[in-house]
């Protein structure tokens, strides 16, 4: 088993270009500004500040890069869908984001963290749906688990699952709390399995197209995030 304590900041970069050679296996920490991202990583390091983590969402706007040991890094991307951050903002690190995902190749895993009381909303379907095209494993978290009482929590969870199933893929799903520490082990595991199964892949598709209406303010990101994205190829 991977000693994920052992995990140490190498850099944070605003854009790909910025970042350490494109070798080794990456995994890498998406979801919606405030789901928890961080939160996730630094019980998973056990460590307290590791990635920063805020009460104001948007606080993690850059791509910040942390090494495991020897080639297995952990990648905490950028929040997506918080409104009340500046369009401008909003689009300069979607495309990052983006960017990131389509065009680094030692991306193996993405974890989709999802608020287990808000989940699977637009991007975090484009994401995970893209993910299974592009051959990248998914390990999707509820996170907050603690928000939610016994009977609650396993609603919630199995609606997920049922969602999930009429993507028409597997895929790996745990409810977490970074108070209680449920799930913690289990994610673990898990992680430890996607960097022990590293395969070469090579080229990403592109970002599924979805004509479908978007909920609340969704729509606009996703739209200047694909329009960013493809005024770029
Ligand atoms: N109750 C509870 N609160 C949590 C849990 N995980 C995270 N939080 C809280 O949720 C807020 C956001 O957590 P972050 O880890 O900063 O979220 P993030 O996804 O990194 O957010 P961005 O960096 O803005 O994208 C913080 O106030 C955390 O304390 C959890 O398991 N339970
Ligand atoms: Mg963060």
């Amino acid at each position: 088993m991977i000693n994920f304590q052992k995990t140490h900041f190498i850099t944070s970069a605003p854009d790909i270009t910025k970042l350490p050679d494109d070798t080794g296996i990456e995994i890498a920490f998406v979801g919606r500004s405030n789901a928890g991202k961080s939160t996730a990583l630094n019980c998973i390091t056990n460590q307290k500040n590791l990635a920063k983590t805020s009460k104001t969402p948007g606080r993690t706007q850059l791509i910040n890069l942390f090494e495991i040991e020897e080639n297995k890094r952990i990648v905490d991307l950028p929040g997506y869908g918080y409104a009340e951050v500046p369009l401008t903002v909003k689009k300069k690190w979607q495309r990052s984001l983006t960017e990131y995902l389509q065009k680094r190749k030692s991306l193996k895993a993405v974890v989709v963290l999802m608020d287990i009381r808000h989940p699977l909303k637009d991007l975090d379907r484009q994401i995970i749906t893209w993910a299974a095209l592009a051959n990248i494993e998914v390990l999707i978290i509820l996170t907050k688990s603690d928000k939610l009482a016994n009977n609650a929590r396993k609603n919630a969870i199995n609606d997920v699952k049922r969602q999930l199933i009429e993507f028409g893929c597997t895929y790996n799903l745990v409810a977490f709390s970074a108070l209680s520490k449920q799930g913690l082990n289990e994610i673990k595991e898990i992680l430890n399995r996607f960097y022990s199964e590293f395969q070469e892949t090579t080229a990403f598709p592109d970002f599924p197209d979805n004509d479908e209406e978007s909920d609340e303010e969704l729509d606009i990101d996703e739209q200047a995030w694909t329009k960013g994205y493809k005024e770029e190829q």
